[in-house]
């Protein structure tokens, strides 16, 4: 466990957090020159760049959009006091890996571009002075890295990431970056399960400290009364006449824990908190014990100019465009998003599949294509399996860590369309869920999206998961346009094949969807024209409506989002139901129809 890993920044009666956003000094380091000319103590040259933003669509020329490497940030901050505390530093993510300095000293370093990197800065830091923050990173790509892919260098030198993956490589300091101190005795971390009885409810909970005082919780409603209390650092608060969280009515306590020392408050710690209960039985998803079936969208963290930067009003605006269409749930593909998305969530009642960002495990520079072929590229056979396996387990540790208590978290994804077929396979993805399972303290449901070579024949993983997630194309990477009917017939063809293997879990779709151009329409319809979009849609309808273990569809898209360049992608992925600017194309209407009833 880290210390601060999972507990977002929070200004309460001990602690204090002040954002270090802002322009700060930035410079590429191609040569990878900079720890040797000491940049961690000053940099010449610098240019200034936004914190939070991916640095790629700030600029207007080629090398630096498409820049992969290293490169180093800087920034001068204010510390007042450091008596009788701890100072930290706590960035979202740096993507994808990174080295904290602080007055030339290194603090800490980081490899995952997706989950918060802390460091304790105490014994660095001057009181009552400016003090110099530099962070070395690194966007490069490789077969051990979350996600996957490799480098190419052109013949002028030039590095250029190659992405297993269709998203394009952001990278930066993307999230947002924290001052935090808190007293030296504090809480690290806690967890928090729910467990119904008739009206009342049970939150079971776990605080860890790093002192000996004794532990205070309380549970307060939304009108501030207080509901509950408990001592110990284990314990239970017993809620009469519980509010639940129900999805897309969403009730939240505040959980208030305490050190104290008799009357006096040692450390204090304040989150919003959801009581609900999540299952899987048979073919169903419960929430609170009834069925839930699921409906919204694989996501990115995408938009002009700022990339996968963290951005409240993107925020606000993609979830009034959810509700709208009526959606239920979101699965954050392919990455683990900023926090602010998960609390957000937890406030307006929608479900979330979390997912590590354990993709490209195909090795293939166009897997959404290949996915299908049959073709096998040997992934988990390589020498470098053992270090993907090691960083795989610690970003599933880190992401459980980081999100284990929202409300809105009803199961953890981790693996977006592997090679599933073969043992190496079967035995790499034993560990990641074994070690999943033993870390969620509210025993969530575990699942991987599926990709189309992941057959019911041949997959060596599907009995890992506790529901399935398939990502399908039926109409459009196979037998598109005027062959759509042969699309269907495969395509029930499949779902028969797995309806006689009798799992008896829920099938969820958690990707389908055409490319579609907003400017476009046509009839009759073709590829890319927004009236494919909706027949297309129309017809894997009803194929999911054939199957009463089908427990959802998440339709790929939520947005048009931004990819590598190449022959295959007009500017970016374009199966958004929502342009890149969020505004609606005609499936967006199609969703708002089907979902308000279903
Ligand atoms: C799947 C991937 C997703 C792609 C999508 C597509 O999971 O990341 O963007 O296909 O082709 O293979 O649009």
């Amino acid at each position: 466990m880290l210390d601060q890993l999972s507990l977002y920044p929070r200004i309460t009666h001990t602690r204090t957090s002040v954002s270090l956003d802002g322009m700060w000094h930035f410079r590429f380091d191609p040569e990878s020159i900079g720890e040797q000319e000491k940049w961690m103590d000053h940099m010449d040259s610098s240019i200034s760049i936004p914190v939070p933003s991916s640095f790629a669509d700030l600029f207007t020329d080629q090398y630096s959009k498409n820049y992969c490497g290293d490169f180093w940030y800087e920034t001068d901050f204010f510390v007042p006091k450091t008596e009788n505390c701890r100072t930290m530093l706590r960035f979202g993510s740096i993507t994808h890996r990174g080295t904290v300095y602080v007055n030339g000293v290194k603090i800490t370093e980081h490899e995952g571009g997706f989950l918060p990197v802390i460091g304790d800065i105490t014994d660095v830091v001057k009181p009552g002075e400016f003090n110099h923050l530099a962070v070395k990173a690194n966007n490069e790509l490789n077969e051990s890295s979350l996600p996957c892919g490799s480098v190419k260098t052109l013949q002028n030198g030039t590095k250029l990431a190659f992405p297993y993956f269709d998203f394009f490589n952001y990278s930066g300091i993307q999230r947002s970056v924290y001052l935090i101190q808190i007293p030296d005795e504090h809480i690290q971390d806690y967890s928090a399960v729910s467990s119904l009885s008739g009206n009342d409810a049970d939150v079971a909970y776990e605080v860890i400290t790093n002192g000996e005082h004794e532990v205070r919780v309380s549970l307060f409603d939304a009108d501030g009364n207080k509901v509950a209390e408990s001592s110990g650092k284990k314990g239970t608060l017993h809620v009469e006449n519980a509010h639940l969280w129900n999805v897309r009515k969403a009730y939240l306590y505040n959980l208030c824990i305490q050190i104290v020392d008799g009357e006096k408050v040692i450390d204090e710690y304040m989150e919003r908190y959801g009581i609900r209960t999540v299952e899987i039985k048979g073919t169903k998803i419960l929430v609170n014990g009834n069925p839930v079936y699921l409906k919204g969208f694989g996501k990115h963290e995408d938009f002009d100019i700022i990339g996968r930067g963290f951005n409240w009003p993107l925020v606000k605006r993609d979830f009034e465009c959810m509700k709208w269409t009526n959606a239920n749930c979101f699965r954050t593909s392919h990455y683990p998003y900023a926090e602010e998305w998960y609390q957000f969530a937890d406030e307006e009642g929608f479900l979330i599949i979390d997912e590590v960002a354990a993709v490209g495990m195909m090795r293939s520079t166009r897997n959404f294509a290949v996915a299908g072929t049959g073709n096998y590229t040997y992934f988990f056979e390589t020498p470098t399996v053992p270090a993907l396996l090691k960083n795989h387990l610690l970003q599933v540790e880190e992401m459980i860590e980081r999100d284990k208590n929202h409300a809105s978290v009803f199961a953890f994804s981790l693996f977006n369309e592997p090679e599933t077929t073969s043992t190496y396979a079967h035995d790499y993805f034993s560990k990641v869920f074994e070690r999943a399972r033993e870390l969620d303290p509210q025993h969530r449901p575990m699942t991987g999206a599926f990709e189309k070579n992941s057959a019911p024949e041949k997959c060596q993983c599907y009995m890992l998961v506790d529901f399935m997630c398939l990502n399908r194309y039926y109409g459009w990477y196979i037998s598109g346009g005027p062959e759509i009917s042969d699309a269907i017939y495969k395509f029930h063809d499949e779902m028969q094949r797995w309806q006689a293997k009798k799992l008896n879990v829920p099938f969820v779709f958690t990707e389908f969807g055409t490319d579609t151009l907003a400017t476009e329409h046509k009839l009759p319809s073709v590829m890319w024209a927004q009236e494919y979009q909706n027949e297309y849609l129309e017809e894997n309808f009803k194929v999911f409506d054939t199957y009463d273990f089908i427990q959802g569809e998440l339709v790929w898209n939520f947005a048009d989002f931004q990819t590598t360049e190449g022959i295959m992608r007009v500017n970016g992925n374009k199966k958004g139901v929502f342009t890149r600017e969020r505004q609606p194309k005609d499936a967006a209407f199609t969703f708002r129809k089907r979902w308000e009833n279903k």
